[in-house]
């Protein structure tokens, strides 16, 4: 249980960064951004006071299978958006990789000529198992980012699973990338991701079966604009910058996301009043025939949130 007065001085701690963050301090964005990500009650004051900051940023989420050339990708787009004076976050998201290894470090690299820029913004995420806190985690940050003036927030995710579904539905606008030959188009219809998509990809298009592919994309999703791309080269980079400039998203779209995130916030709320070990004690006192599930569940939700 915090003292009695944190509330007032997380208030007022809130405030202060919230202003460095509007001067677009580099330090201030980190210290947030580790806030977020670590879901602290200090992240919770400051998300307060920078909500009213945003609206502003085009969020747009670029998912597809390990390897299609996600970071890439996005490395082009930055550079081109940078040539056109936008300033932009970048979130990258790997399930796939812990911290140390593989597609973090690649990303890193791949990503080091922007990293002295300061109108650039990186954030690498691994996931350590905890998808869901990711999720809203990674939405926060767009939040943070957009507060923070950037005009575009690109959010890089794997697109394998339900969840990584959900981390690419908090952007505006998604780019599902595909590459040729890999036989994988159908395979991301059924995975759900078409239901997400606004622009199709196809990047490697160096490679044989760029048309193939295409025309296989367009028999399955006749109304999804789809763009070729070399991302090593930046071929193609341009243009879909411009289609994904052009997809603003709807305002159905908006709803559906504040529909989903503010579910998210409510489990995330709800769940945080419940201490690991009090979980544990409960489920044991069920397991035993001690207790009642229903009334357990019934005394969670009816007794006062723990003050963060
Ligand atoms: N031939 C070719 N290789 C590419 C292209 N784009 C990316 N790659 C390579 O594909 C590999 C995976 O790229 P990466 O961006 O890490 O993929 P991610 O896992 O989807 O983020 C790297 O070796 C890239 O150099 C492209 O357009 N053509
Ligand atoms: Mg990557």
């Amino acid at each position: 249980m915090p003292p009695p007065d944190a509330g007032p001085a997380r208030a007022e701690n809130a405030r202060a960064l919230a202003s460095s963050i509007a001067t677009q301090s580099p330090r201030a964005l980190a210290r947030a951004a580790t806030q977020i990500e670590n879901r602290t009650p200090e992240a919770r004051a400051l998300l307060r006071e920078l909500f009213p900051r945003t609206g502003r940023a085009l969020v747009v989420g670029i998912t597809g299978a390990p390897g299609a050339g996600k970071s890439t990708l996005a490395g082009a787009l930055i550079t081109e958006w940078r040539a056109r004076d936008k300033r932009v976050g970048v979130l990258a998201v790997d399930p796939t990789s812990p911290f140390t290894g593989g597609a973090i470090l690649g990303d890193r690299i791949r990503m080091m000529q922007h990293h002295a820029d300061p109108g650039v913004f990186i954030r690498s995420m691994a996931t350590r198992g905890r998808l869901g806190g990711l999720a809203a985690a990674t939405s926060d940050l767009t939040l943070l980012c957009d507060a923070a003036g950037f005009d575009v927030v690109l959010v890089e995710t794997v697109g394998v699973g339900q969840d990584e579904i959900d981390v690419a539905r908090l952007a505006g606008i998604t780019v599902v990338v595909l590459v040729p030959g890999m036989g994988d188009s159908i395979q991301a219809i059924k995975a759900g991701i078409l239901e997400i998509a606004d622009l199709f990809a196809i990047n490697k298009s160096d490679r044989e079966g760029a048309a193939q592919l295409e025309q296989e994309l367009h028999a399955e999703a006749p109304a999804i604009p789809i763009l070729r791309t070399v991302a090593l080269e930046g071929q193609g980079v341009p243009e879909l910058l411009d289609a994904i400039e052009a997809a603003r998203p709807t305002e159905q779209r908006r709803v559906l996301l504040w529909r989903w995130r503010l579910r998210e916030m409510l489990l995330e709320r709800l769940s945080s009043r419940i201490a690991e070990d009090q979980l544990t004690a409960a489920a044991e006192s069920v397991a035993s025939g001690a207790r009642d599930p229903f009334d357990i569940v019934e005394e969670w939700t009816r007794t006062s949130p723990r003050h963060n």
